[in-house]
């Protein structure tokens, strides 16, 4: 397969880490002269960023966090005059105060090569007709990957979150092949096409790039099968620069980090302790090349492992695992740790598909209740209602076995969990 960038995706670790080292002088003393959070950080921790020798000398400088960039709100993190931003995106704010970030032009080409390595890692040429089925507005999604497919030559859709059943007329009627988009989009697809009675043989598509939310490989399996195409993952987050982070290539085992653009570490989420490659942890990004929102040391809050290793397309980008989980998705019921993700094994091993479900948390008689809604879709056991009458108590047991509390669990009619770009799979009303 081929690759985009072979200058710096094949790029061998000693000069990479010139180039890294070169980037984040630049970087370092950028921020110093112009954020002035960074301008008291550094100077309270004696840190002279013109002074730095080697990629290590970044493990003294404390780590940012969101908390920072929220209080720096709405431009104080920006490193550059407004007149040199061309372009701001934000977060969506559903974990708190909505975030903006400001792209230079510079930054804007940077983030076009981005998007263009992701779309080639995952097999889109000029030959290909491409549906953006990301929102175009301040997510990130919609317009990070429009100039990256535009890049590559591909004839671009902007599409954009369309209502699904326009998005199948129009992908069958101008005979796309390629679809980027939330998995949770990808699911609602294939639901519509299921009801409609519509196959993939009546589609042209060949290709999925699905990203910014967790999801499985075993929904890799069901959507490559029902949609008859192949499906790569891809992650990125706003504050770094939307999608364009890291991507999967043919081989679909670990996303390759653009290490030319960011120095990925992983840390301990709870010490702040630096961990090795193959140990979980939280993944701290650093930005090399943004010149309006550059940011050192971000923690991402997803959680990860690093892998360098020899891949056999042939990049020498270190690769990240999937991210599955959040440092702050974890769910303390009654004083117990678990993670969503538990729930989600429980309920596909159960049913032998992932459902579209949702955890409910509330406080009754001073004790945490949880309730587990899965909702009943036309594509599991629709028909068999002696199957469906099994569920229930199936998905029980299994809880009670693994984490030793008796959930509730409840069966919910088709289309009753609400649809969000993303999937909000934990609703806790415990502080409403
Ligand atoms: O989701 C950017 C993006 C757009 C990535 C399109 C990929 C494709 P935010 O809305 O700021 O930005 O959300 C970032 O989403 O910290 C992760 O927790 C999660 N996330 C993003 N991509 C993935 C992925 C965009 N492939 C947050 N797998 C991140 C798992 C992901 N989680």
């Amino acid at each position: 397969m081929p690759i985009w960038n072979e200058k710096y995706e094949t790029m061998k670790r000693d000069e990479l880490e010139q180039e890294q080292l070169e980037r984040l002088q630049q970087t370092l003393s950028r921020v110093y002269r112009r954020v002035s959070h960074y301008q008291d950080l550094f100077n309270e921790i004696d840190f002279d960023p013109d002074a730095i020798s080697a990629l290590t000398d970044l493990k003294k400088i404390p780590y940012t966090t969101k908390d920072t960039l929220r209080l720096a709100y709405p431009y104080d993190m920006f490193a550059v005059p407004l007149r040199e931003v061309v372009r701001m995106q934000s977060t969506s704010g559903t974990t708190g105060q909505p975030l903006i970030v400001g792209y230079s032009r510079n930054d804007i080409d940077h983030w076009t090569e981005l998007t263009a390595r992701v779309l080639y890692a995952g097999g889109v040429t000029k030959d290909d007709i491409i549906n953006i089925c990301f929102p175009y507005g301040l997510f990130t999604g919609g317009l990070g990957f429009h100039y990256g497919a535009e890049k590559i030559g591909a004839s671009v859709i902007p599409s954009s979150e369309a209502d699904i059943e326009n998005q199948i007329i129009v992908m069958k009627d101008y005979r796309t092949t390629a679809i980027t988009c939330a998995p949770t989009y990808a699911a609602q697809l294939c639901e519509v096409m299921h009801e409609k009675g519509i196959t993939p043989a009546e589609l042209s598509l060949s290709k999925g790039l699905f990203g910014a939310e967790p999801w499985s490989e075993t929904f890799r399996n069901e959507m490559q099968d029902r949609l008859s195409i192949s499906v790569t993952d891809n992650y990125g987050l706003t504050e770094i620069i939307g999608p364009g982070v890291s991507f999967e290539c043919d081989q679909k085992n670990g996303l390759h980090i653009s290490e030319d653009h960011f120095i990925p570490e992983i840390i301990n989420p709870d010490t702040g302790e630096i961990l090795g490659p193959g140990e979980k942890g939280e993944l701290v990004l650093t930005t090399i090349t943004k010149e309006a929102y550059p940011l050192v040391r971000y923690r991402t809050g997803d959680l990860t492992t690093l892998r360098y290793e020899d891949c056999g397309c042939g990049r020498c980008l270190v690769k990240m695992d999937k991210v599955f989980e959040r440092v702050d998705d974890m769910i303390i019921l009654n004083g117990q740790n678990m993670f969503p993700l538990q729930f989600e094994q429980i309920l596909t091993e159960v049913i032998g598909t992932t459902p579209k479900y949702q955890i409910i948390i509330e406080k009754k008689d001073n004790l945490d209740e949880l309730e587990i809604q899965v909702e009943v879709s036309g594509d599991f056991f629709f028909d068999e209602m002696k199957k469906l009458a099994q569920i229930e108590p199936a998905v029980a047991k299994e809880v009670k076995k693994r984490l030793d509390f008796i959930p509730k669990v409840t069966l919910v009619e088709p289309r009753t969990i609400k649809r969000h770009m993303k999937q909000i799979k934990v609703v806790d009303r415990r502080r409403d």
